[in-house]
């Protein structure tokens, strides 16, 4: 059903039944398509804002992508029919909108294209797409081939629809002079002030085909007729009526009526794509719409998916991991620092993570955005709810909410692309805000750390205020009177301080440390009187002074973001810590990894908020919450707890079992936000993948991987080297690029007390390797206690 090439670069499934939804998707830094094994697509690209070329059949409302997003029969694709001319018979490909149920089937997800193989009556259909590197387009390429022994007159019509575009005006028309189907519309609006802001969308979507089909429909009806999609009417005929679409919904369907002698093939391809106007149309044909400019194209792509491939290279006993973190680990992480999710206004925590995974694939990525963050930062010190990436871009949606977090997450980005880099001088580069307030990096990072320490941000009790939300965003009625607290904020104000207060001992600033030295005392001090419940630590405390979060909760009794970050932080002592994970393992561990907090709310509690009234088990409330995971893991390795922190990284990644995969019904080919939970509620659910690729977990994970599993971190002086393997592994090899060096390490068990490193044949005092120099290889023999 599913199987990876040799060396894990693509995946392919060979189902269209059994993981229906199950997708991949590619992007480039102006566009994303997803794509599901079964032919249903969503398209997003820039302009700047987020907008669609293909719609639904009704107007979408604009806001994120949606989790375990539904399909149904009109919902945007990419589709081939095929006709017998001789015997009538139908089928599509990849699989919707017909069903047939086809011999061959094969879903294939690369880094640089998304391929299918579908073979029935005969015949064999290859879709392939890809993307350009720096253009909104799709480079569509259909190959039928005949495979059977005797000759055959077919059909190939291929069906993209454009859906619903605008309840203002839309219509649709085969152009002559551009060769192909295009649609035309206004984006609805009804402001006159917005008017200014529509006049320039790329309203057009634009169907191109290479060689001029036989006939054509632009017009939904008249392609479906009374057959409908599994059989539409227009199919029937000899040709398609080349209609046109006039205030009616518009589509692009053509034909090409072919004989094919017994093992013949051809090819045909097609540019599908938005655009403002015929012009821009006409150009796209010509840049892009031949054999040599696709295959120019998809070279080019290939070389930038390429940049993204990371620091790290594993061969550990578990191949299906390798291939996982070799191949598409890096790939989503490098995603999310190229394009931050396709918004003008990254949440601040997001814009933070995600681009402190840059350090590890392309350093000056991270430097850029913590400068572009700082230049945002409020007078006061506190950080914006967004950080505008464009002219004009304005915080919306959750942007509006108050959260009160972002700040702690700078120390944290920071932390990981100092220890990456070694660039300290970062700290004292001049920021100056749009008010036109200059301070250095390292001041701007100072008065957000007394931003969290200020009575702004703290009660009496040197609890941290939550407002309408912290890192869990429906957490919007725990504080809005300005009274609530996150106990999750205390304890993470507590880690960021100590971050903050080890860069300022690092930049030889020991006073200044002393004094964050000082706040991580308070604060834990704070957290340990009035949030520990015995076991583990209290989520809150509501604006009516009720603790939640604890033992005598019977929904939303323990959750995980207090327990990982007062490990981090420190709050949480060590025997503290001999209390809280036994309770983790119990309360929150399930097949599928552990959830975000457990038992999850049946309905609304009013005074916590919205995340209660979401499914049980759904996104935040108590799914398995990758993100929460990823800082539980990273909190393991930071107190040697290798083997919960591994089981909990490899349940992050789907399969390797049939099973497994059928669960939660994703590839592996990247980390979802969530799997659901409700284990012990819903079993028939509980593990379904949220399909959802956007999430600040790929940042931690990677991280885990390089400097908590291999022990490949960062100093200031060089590289530290200290394995945390599970312990059911005696051996790994590990290629890791280090500050423009190649590191190749053989890391074995064996009989040591402690980690004993070896460098070209010498042993490396203190684990830690120094004056290394860029471009140079080192080979590493590190031997770990058994
Ligand atoms: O969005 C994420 C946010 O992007 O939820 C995380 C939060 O830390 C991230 O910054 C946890 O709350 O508003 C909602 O209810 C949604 O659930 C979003 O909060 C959520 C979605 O996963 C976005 O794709």
């Amino acid at each position: 059903m599913l199987r990876s090439t040799q060396n894990g670069d693509r995946y392919e499934l060979t189902s269209p039944t059994a993981l229906p939804k199950a997708g991949g998707f590619l992007w480039n830094q102006r566009m994303m398509l997803q794509v599901t094994c079964r032919g249903y697509a969503t398209a997003q690209f820039m302009q700047p804002e987020p907008a669609k070329y293909a719609h639904a059949p009704n107007l979408e409302a604009k806001t994120f992508m949606q989790p375990e997003q539904n399909y149904y029969a009109h919902h945007p694709g990419r589709f081939v029919y095929i006709k017998d001319e001789e015997s009538g018979e139908l089928f599509s490909a990849p699989y919707e909108p017909v069903r047939a149920p086809v011999e061959k089937f094969v879903f294939s997800v690369g880094k640089s294209d998304i391929s299918w193989t579908v073979e029935h009556l005969g015949i064999r259909v290859e879709m392939t797409f890809a993307l350009p590197t720096d253009d909104v387009a799709e480079l569509w390429t259909i190959k039928v081939t005949n495979i059977s022994d005797r000759n055959r007159k077919i059909s190939v019509y291929p069906y993209f629809p454009f859906g619903y575009m605008s309840w203002m005006n839309q219509e649709a028309e085969w152009v002559e002079k551009l060769g192909g189907i295009v649609g035309s519309s206004k984006t609805p609006y009804q402001k006159a002030e917005d008017y200014p802001k529509t006049k320039h969308l790329k309203d057009k979507t634009y169907f191109l085909c290479e060689v001029a089909p036989n006939s054509w429909e632009a017009k939904q009806e008249a392609f479906e007729g009374e057959g409908g999609l599994h059989a539409p009417s227009s199919l029937a005929g000899q040709e398609l009526s080349n209609s046109d679409a006039r205030y009616e919904t518009p589509t692009a369907v053509v034909q090409y009526r072919t004989e094919l002698k017994a093992g013949a093939d051809q090819e045909y391809r097609f540019l599908f794509g938005p655009a403002l106007d015929d012009a821009e149309i006409g150009h796209m044909r010509n840049k892009y719409l031949n054999k040599d400019a696709f295959a120019k194209s998809a070279k080019e792509y290939a070389e930038y998916i390429e940049k993204g491939s990371g620091c790290l290279r594993i061969e550990t006993p578990d191949k299906d991991l390798d291939n996982f973190v070799n191949n598409w680990l890096a790939r989503q992480v490098y995603y999310h620092g190229d394009v931050n999710r396709l918004t003008t206004d990254p949440q601040t925590r997001n814009y933070l993570q995600d681009n402190m995974g840059m350090s590890f694939i392309k350093p000056e990525v991270t430097r850029n955005a913590l400068l572009l963050a700082l230049s945002q930062q409020e007078k006061t010190g506190s950080m914006p709810d967004g950080i505008l990436l464009t002219e004009g871009a304005e915080l919306k949606y959750i942007n509006q909410v108050p959260h009160t977090d972002h700040c702690v997450w700078l120390p944290v980005a920071l932390e990981i692309y100092l220890s990456e880099t070694g660039d300290y001088a970062l700290l004292d580069e001049k920021v100056t805000t749009k008010e036109g307030e200059t301070y250095t990096v390292f001041e701007r990072l100072s008065r957000a750390m007394d931003w969290l320490l200020s009575d702004s941000a703290r009660d009496h009790r040197g609890l941290s205020y939550i407002a309408q939300g912290d890192w869990c965003d429906p957490m919007n009625m725990v504080g809005p009177r300005g009274i609530g607290v996150s106990g999750w904020l205390t304890v993470a104000t507590g880690y960021a301080l100590k971050l903050w207060a080890n860069v300022c001992e690092q930049h030889g600033k020991s006073d200044i440390a002393a004094k964050y030295w000082e706040g991580v005392k308070t604060v834990n001090e704070a957290a340990n009187k009035h949030l520990w419940d015995g076991d583990w630590f209290a989520r809150g405390i509501t604006d009516n002074g009720v603790t939640f979060g604890i033992k005598k909760d019977n929904e939303g009794r323990i959750w995980l973001n207090p327990q990982a970050w007062s490990i981090l932080g420190g709050a949480a002592d060590q025997e503290k810590i001999e209390k809280i994970l036994p309770q983790v393992d119990e309360q929150l561990s399930t097949p599928y990894g552990v959830v975000m907090f457990a038992p999850p709310f049946s309905g609304m509690r009013e005074d916590v908020g919205r995340v209660t009234q979401k499914y049980p088990g759904q996104g935040e409330n108590g799914s398995v919450y990758n993100h929460a995971g990823a800082f539980y893991v990273w909190a393991l390795y930071t107190i040697g707890q290798q083997d919960r922190a591994y089981k909990t990284l490899r349940q992050m990644i789907p399969g390797p079992s049939e099973e497994d995969y059928i669960q939660r019904g994703q590839l592996p080919v990247y980390i979802p936000n969530y799997y659901r939970g409700g284990w012990q509620k819903y079993p028939r659910t509980a593990g379904r993948s949220s399909q959802l690729f956007n999430t600040g977990t790929v940042s931690w994970v990677y991280r885990a991987f390089v400097e908590g599993l291999c022990g490949l971190r960062g100093v200031k002086e060089g590289l530290s080297v200290k394995p945390q393997l599970p312990s059911e592994w005696n051996e790994i090899k590990v290629t890791r690029l280090f500050r423009g060096a190649t590191f190749n390490v053989d890391i074995k068990r064996g009989d040591v007390k402690d980690v004993q490193v070896v460098l070209d044949g010498g042993n490396v005092d203190g684990g830690v390797i120094t004056s290394i120099v860029a471009g140079k290889s080192y080979q590493l023999s590190v031997t770990i206690p058994k």
